[in-house]
């Protein structure tokens, strides 16, 4: 300590002075496990500083860092013991810097600023496939189930709440290639809560199902979870009644991945849990048995097999197969038949009979398994909502919570790859904008002055993918419906012709020479902001189509399961216009979403892959560092630094370090500006090191904030001995 001037009757010594120097113990902790704000970084533009950063921090098991109020999680790969209820209970109500960084604490923040504001919130947790981000999810909803007082009925809506999850994972999620747990849709689920703010009930939007999962997977990935957890884990009463065998080669839809087992996934305790939660969630016997129903009828579907006869027209192989199908669903029998191997044509205003060959019958069955299993998932995600929709609650306000298919890159990538890593590409804009604009709203509502940083801004590949009539999108539906002999080589030679010429576009005629060399005929490539994908054109018309025989819609309209009558409506046979095809329908559902998202408050999680091989404790530099670059976080940093690292409001700052300044110190008779202006004079702050705002105090550089919170802690210590020698022997 500098100089002592005589006692101030509190334990604080006027012109006491607290200096970075007399800190050096304090920092030892901090090397080992490194700074849990990569703001106090002191060499924040070196990329190998931050990486080094996490991995320290990593090894520790240390997985969570902040930039500010964004939270970088590193998935740990095993389970961490810092998810108790102990510790939910230890971030309630705390200010951000008070604790280590945890998902628990943007959880609690948000919901704090909901409370205190009344303002919408939203958390949007973005990082690519297996990263950690619907785990995050789980957390963050635990956390806000909580985070408030309880009664009877709010115990039921918490648990109908977390309920949701698994049962939306057991038909939506699969294992991947990337990922054992791998989302296959999006999700976003608002939380809604009453004015007590206690959760009142919530709901959940669905985006684009990976439909095509149901009737084909890659080696070494699985179908959706439901069907494995339902033979593994369904009683012998329950087997008969699906007419179901419990192995799963039995079945085309479940074979082709050759890998039912995984080791990470107990699919009959899965199935225990989705039981249990279908009944928390309200689901009636019937509809259970209905479900399950439906999901054996798609199995069944798998297992059509047709043969040629001698016009070349298909027939079925076995027609008990057909039969079980038609018990599942209630429908006639012959009439599924029928529709399985004729289309009916209109020729003429007459109506014909046309048999199907064995590829178009094929088509027909694996286009039938998708639409029951993806408008079932639908209907699924619908009744949901209705078991989660509040009407009581008149003043609401809501956390949302959006967690979707990570950016993805495989050997193959297809139309699938296609829209889940364009909806990636959108969100990252989104959090550009948003990082970016919040950063100058504040300057200029505080009255700051700021110079904005340079970033990589991807709207230039969301262009190239949605722009109206230019983009991939708008080309794609093009070929679609236009009549006659458009094919997926078509809508290639049109992308060419279009879009050749853009940067992140390229074919093995056009674009950067070197990388032309590595693409083939049928492959486009996109340059995304995460990495360089190339594409397989085959089948990029059909899956945008998705189109499903007439026939088959009207057996299905026939049936006496609830849920499938429910999902294929008599009303769908009348309509006249043509469906908006799937990428035009994913486009107008993303744009609603960042709608809904733009209008809340936002708080980010950006989640980091470790290692490709799901090991614990590996961390591989290259990999995070690739990630590090393309999520942003460098600039994101960056912009946090170029104006103020920290900011806090008056008071938040004020009673936090009052102790530090006689004039403050044990109470301060001003406003808090002044208070804090006060306290920053005795301090020493520079007049470069700081501004006050009209509501906050902003520090320029870590080091201030370092040396302050430090001398703090040194004067806590002070305090409490103080105290102890006061106090002895009372
Ligand atoms: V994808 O885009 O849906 O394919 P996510 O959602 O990013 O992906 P997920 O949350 O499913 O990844 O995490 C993958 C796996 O990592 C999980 O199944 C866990 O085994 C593991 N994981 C992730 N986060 C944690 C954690 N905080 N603690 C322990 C974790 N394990
Ligand atoms: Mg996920």
């Amino acid at each position: 300590m500098a100089y002592n001037d005589g006692d101030h009757g509190h334990g604080i010594k006027r012109g006491e002075r607290y200096s970075v120097s007399t800190m050096e113990g304090a920092l030892t902790a901090r090397d080992r496990v490194g700074v849990q704000d990569f703001v106090l970084l002191e060499d924040f533009q070196s990329e190998n500083a931050f990486i080094g950063n996490l991995r320290k921090r990593f090894k520790e098991k240390h997985i969570y860092t902040y930039i500010g109020s964004v939270l970088v999680s590193v998935n740990p790969y095993h389970k961490l013991t810092i998810y108790t209820p102990y510790i939910m209970e230890n971030y309630k109500g705390v200010n951000f810097y008070e604790k280590p960084p945890h998902v628990y604490a943007i959880a609690d923040n948000a919901y704090r600023s909901m409370r205190n504001e009344a303002r919408n919130q939203c958390i949007l947790i973005s990082g690519e496939s297996g990263s950690g981000k619907t785990e995050a999810s789980k957390y963050i909803l635990q956390y806000l189930s909580v985070c408030s007082t309880s009664n009877d009925k709010v115990e039921h809506i918490k648990s109908q709440l977390l309920q949701s999850n698994p049962v939306l994972e057991a038909f939506g999620n699969a294992k991947t290639h990337r990922n054992d747990n791998s989302s296959r849709f999006g999700k976003y689920m608002d939380i809604q809560f009453d004015f007590k703010g206690a959760p009142a009930g919530g709901k959940i939007l669905n985006y684009l199902l990976e439909k095509s999962r149901v009737v084909h997977q890659a080696h070494g990935e699985r179908n959706f979870h439901i069907f494995y957890q339902l033979l593994e884990g369904a009683d012998e009463n329950l087997l008969n009644k699906l007419n179901l065998e419990k192995t799963p080669d039995k079945y085309y839809y479940m074979l082709q991945g050759k890998c039912a087992k995984v080791s990470s996934i107990n699919d009959r305790n899965d199935f225990r849990d989705v039981q249990k939660a279908l009944q928390i969630l309200d689901f009636s016997k019937e509809t259970i048995e209905n479900l399950f129903a439906t999901v054996a009828s798609v199995l069944h579907l798998g297992n059509i097999t047709y043969c040629g006869n001698d016009k070349g027209h298909a027939v079925v192989e076995k027609d008990h197969t057909v039969q079980k199908i038609a018990n599942l669903v209630g429908c006639p029998f012959d009439k599924l038949m029928k529709s399985l191997t004729h289309r009916t044509i209109e020729a003429n205003r007459e109506k014909m009979l046309s048999p199907l060959t064995v590829d178009q019958a094929t088509y027909a069955r694996d286009a039938l398994a998708k639409a029951v299993y993806g408008r079932m998932f639908s209907w699924l995600v619908e009744k949901l909502n209705s078991s989660l929709t509040n009407k009581d609650v008149t003043r609401k306000n809501v956390i949302g919570l959006l967690d979707i298919y990570g950016f993805e890159i495989f050997q193959a990538n297809s139309f699938e790859q296609f829209c889940i890593n364009y909806c990636n590409e959108k969100l990252q804009q989104l959090f550009i904008e948003l990082t970016l604009k919040q950063e100058q709203e504040e300057y200029r509502a505080e009255g700051i002055e700021w110079e904005p940083v340079e970033y990589f801004n991807n709207k230039i590949i969301c262009d190239l993918v949605e722009e109206r009539h230019r983009g991939i999108i708008d080309i794609l539906d093009e070929e679609c419906l236009r009549p006659g002999d458009a094919t997926d080589t078509t809508f290639l030679q049109k992308l060419e012709e279009t879009v050749g010429e853009h940067p992140h576009f390229v074919t093995h005629k056009l674009g950067d020479s070197k990388l032309r060399k590595t693409i083939g005929y049928d492959q486009f490539r996109l340059l995304h902001y995460a990495g360089e994908v190339t594409y397989s054109i085959e089948g990029f018309l059909d899956k945008n189509n998705d189109l499903l025989y007439r026939d088959l819609k009207e057996t299905m309209s026939e049936a006496s399961n609830e849920i499938v009558k429910d999902v294929f409506p008599k009303s769908e046979l009348s309509r006249l216009k043509r469906p908006d095809t799937v990428g035009t329908q994913f486009r107008s559902s993303l744009a609603k979403l960042m709608e809904i998202l733009m209008s809340k408050e936002p708080s980010y999680v950006r989640c980091i892959k470790p290692n490709d091989s799901k090991m614990a404790d590996r961390f591989d530099d290259n990999l995070v560092r690739h990630q590090v670059k393309y999520l942003g976080l460098m600039e994101n940093l960056r912009v946090r630094r170029a104006g103020f690292a920290y900011r806090r409001t008056h008071e938040i700052f004020l009673n936090r370090y009052k102790s530090l300044c006689p004039d403050t110190w044990p109470r301060y008779y001003c406003s808090p500006r002044e208070g804090v202006d006060k306290l920053c004079r005795y301090l020493d702050y520079k007049d470069t090191d700081y501004r006050l705002g009209k509501t906050k105090i902003f520090i320029r550089l870590p080091r201030t904030l370092f040396a302050t919170e430090d001398a703090f802690q040194i004067r806590k210590h002070e305090l409490a001995t103080l105290i102890q020698s006061t106090f002895k022997g009372w």
